[in-house]
């Protein structure tokens, strides 16, 4: 588990290709990756440490010319494996990224109240599978399918909506990182 300082814990960190996000239901609960470097914690740990408290969610995207983008949710939890994993998300989000993932202006695109879903386990809203949709090829709580995602294949010029409309062209980004902290 990594501890950001000040109380957070990073939940997803992508810094370079060493780690693929191109993974099972199972790996995605369990987690996966190098916490110094690119990786995910794990469905299960990440309801653990918001099924008690409110949470905030601190997503930041530093693109290739240096520039770093924020947003911040200051309420976040997942439900448990029973639950898909479901995503509760509010608001409202406060930064430079804009609000990508809870309130995007499109009912197809809000994540907040989706199930998780990866390449083997189809949960989200769309006739296809978003996760293992060539676009993504990654776990996430997918709707019809996303106007955010973090986790798909590096590089990230492979990525379809990284960021929408903030980041695209996708292959801006150098890094990702998604921390929690109670509230
Ligand atoms: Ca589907």
């Amino acid at each position: 588990m990594v501890n950001e300082g000040g109380g957070w814990t990073a939940i997803q960190r992508r810094v370079s290709g060493s780690v693929r996000f191109n993974r099972t239901w199972a790996e995605y609960k369990d987690g996966f990756g190098f916490p110094n470097d690119s990786y995910w914690i794990g469905n299960d740990v990440i309801h653990q440490l918001t099924k008690r408290r409110n949470s905030s969610l601190y997503v930041s995207i530093t693109l290739t010319n240096g520039k770093r983008l924020y947003e911040l949710y200051n309420q976040f939890s997942v439900a448990d494996e029973t639950n898909s994993y479901r995503l509760f998300l509010g608001g409202p989000a406060t930064g430079t990224l804009g609000d990508s993932m809870s309130d995007t202006g499109s009912s197809y695109y809000d994540l907040s109240g989706m199930s998780f879903s990866t390449p083997d386990r189809d949960n989200d809203k769309w006739s296809g599978n978003c996760a293992a949709d060539s676009n993504n090829r990654g776990g996430w709580w997918f709707n019809f399918c996303n106007h955010a995602f973090l986790n798909g294949e590096w590089s990230p010029e492979l990525w379809g909506r990284s960021w929408y409309p903030t980041v695209t062209g996708s292959k801006q980004i150098k890094d990702t990182l998604m921390m929690i902290k109670p509230n």
